[in-house]
């Protein structure tokens, strides 16, 4: 057995093709797992700059439709730039990331083969703001939900996360009761006795359930960190129980084909072997269709 500590499996995209059933079980057990060199090399530095002009647009406070959010700055008192929605539609090297096929694999593992790909956000620490992220789930499994396969984040690093800056997660938290969580998420502080440190380079990766507790505090004389987060969920659990409907379904089903061809095309992808998104049953997909957009906006397609 052994403490967390020594039971941390060391995941390495340059050396193997998808998470294995040992590392899976981990992800299942403690509500997170970490990969690195997810992204590198070329594609590394394309998506740094793209993101860049995204921070870059929403720090000067140009907002169109509402995707960029702001909080206020601890230090400065002034409305701070945190976290822009439909990354995807925003740039092409990031439906590219989308087609990422370890990161898809290794969703197809965790949640079958009709997976979906729900958000695509990118959240920011603004430098030397001090923003803590307190304690909390992302949100809840579905009421009435008793399929065991996990709902998750994939956070991509964009800029280095240090000791003093990392998130840290409480391993297992996933699997509390609602209460138990509400809990320890009263913490006033930022309190991290029973929890562990993130640290991350960029290209890394952290997979999170959306109901393990995490947070991040406040890294006095922090610098710029990006972080882009793309959920999934299998498809049965959303055809059930939502929250999103069925036409919403099949729409990003067939934008995440999209991706797949653009990252086929790709000089940077060209070494790998492609992703195949082969959903069956009420989700296999007759002919693929060329996306009208990118930016399917949920509250449009939230169920009654
Ligand atoms: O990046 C972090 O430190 C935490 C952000 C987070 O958990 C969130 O925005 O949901
Ligand atoms: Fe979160």
């Amino acid at each position: 057995m052994g403490t967390i500590h020594e039971n941390i499996p060391f995941v390495d995209a340059a050396t193997q093709d998808c998470i294995t059933d040992e590392q899976a079980q981990f992800f299942l057990d403690n509500g997170f797992l970490v990969i690195r060199n997810v992204v590198v090399g070329e594609e590394l530095a394309l998506v740094q700059s793209e993101m860049q002009a995204l921070y870059e647009k929403g720090a000067a406070g140009v907002d169109d439709n509402h995707d960029y959010m702001y909080g206020i700055g601890v230090k400065s008192g002034q409305q701070v730039f945190k976290r822009v929605e439909y990354v995807i539609e925003k740039s092409d090297p990031m439906k590219v990331l989308l087609g990422h096929p370890f990161v898809l694999r290794s969703v197809e593992k965790l949640q079958g083969r009709n997976f979906i790909a729900t958000w695509d956000s990118m959240v920011l620490k603004a430098p030397n703001e001090g923003i803590v992220v307190p304690w909390h789930r992302d949100s809840a499994v579905p009421d009435g939900c008793t399929d065991p396969r996990p709902i998750f984040n994939v956070d991509f690093y964009l800029d280095e996360a240090d000791m003093q800056t990392c998130l840290w997660v409480i391993p297992g938290s996933n699997k509390w009761s609602k209460e138990e969580a509400e809990k320890r998420c009263k913490d006033p502080g930022f309190s991290t006795d029973d929890a562990i440190p993130v640290p991350m380079q960029p290209g890394d990766v952290i997979f999170h359930n959306i109901e393990v507790l995490h947070g991040s505090p406040s890294g006095d004389g922090n610098p710029l960190r990006r972080t882009v987060y793309y959920e999934f969920r299998p498809g049965e659990i959303e055809a059930e129980f939502g929250p999103h409907t069925l036409e919403y379904l099949a729409l990003k089903q067939h934008v995440l084909l999209d991706c797949i061809e653009r990252r086929k095309r790709a000089p940077y992808a060209q070494g790998e072997t492609p992703f195949a998104y082969s959903p069956a049953g009420a989700f296999a997909i007759s002919s693929p269709k060329q996306p009208e957009k990118y930016r399917y906006a949920h509250e449009e397609y939230w169920r009654r």
